[in-house]
């Protein structure tokens, strides 16, 4: 696991490997969080209930992947979130992105940006 790319532990949204894949209706979403993490599951039913399919990233057992998400997000709680290339931060952002009707525009974006990161 050292070095390279770090597996992950679900890839729900991953494309097609072959050719002629539908073009995808979201961007990449990453949610970095663990198993007894009460913001964490918040932070999945809210993705989940906006019909978001997100890769999640347990940090448990896995300093390497801690070490990453606190490198890309400057933060060391969980959930951190990755829409794109966007770091929403947790769930208390996530919800108050949601809440300001942001969401919708920030996907559109992300969307547009794929591939680029
Ligand atoms: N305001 C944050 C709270 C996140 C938080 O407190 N997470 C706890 C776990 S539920 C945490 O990371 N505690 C420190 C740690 O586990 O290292 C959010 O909404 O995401």
């Amino acid at each position: 696991m050292e070095g390279g790319e770090l597996p992950r532990d679900k890839k729900v949204n991953e494309p097609a490997a072959m050719s002629a894949s539908p073009a995808p209706s979201q961007p990449p979403i990453e949610l970095f969080g663990s198993t007894l993490c009460p913001y964490c599951h918040m932070a999945k039913r809210l993705l989940t209930k906006h019909g978001l399919e997100f890769t999640e990233v347990s940090v448990d057992f896995h300093r390497a992947r801690r070490e990453e998400m606190e490198a890309r997000s400057g933060r060391d709680t969980v959930p951190q979130i990755f829409i794109g290339a966007t770091h929403v931060g947790g769930f208390d952002d996530l919800s108050a992105l949601v809440a300001r009707g942001e969401l919708p525009a920030l996907l559109a974006r992300e969307l547009g940006n794929d591939g680029s990161h």
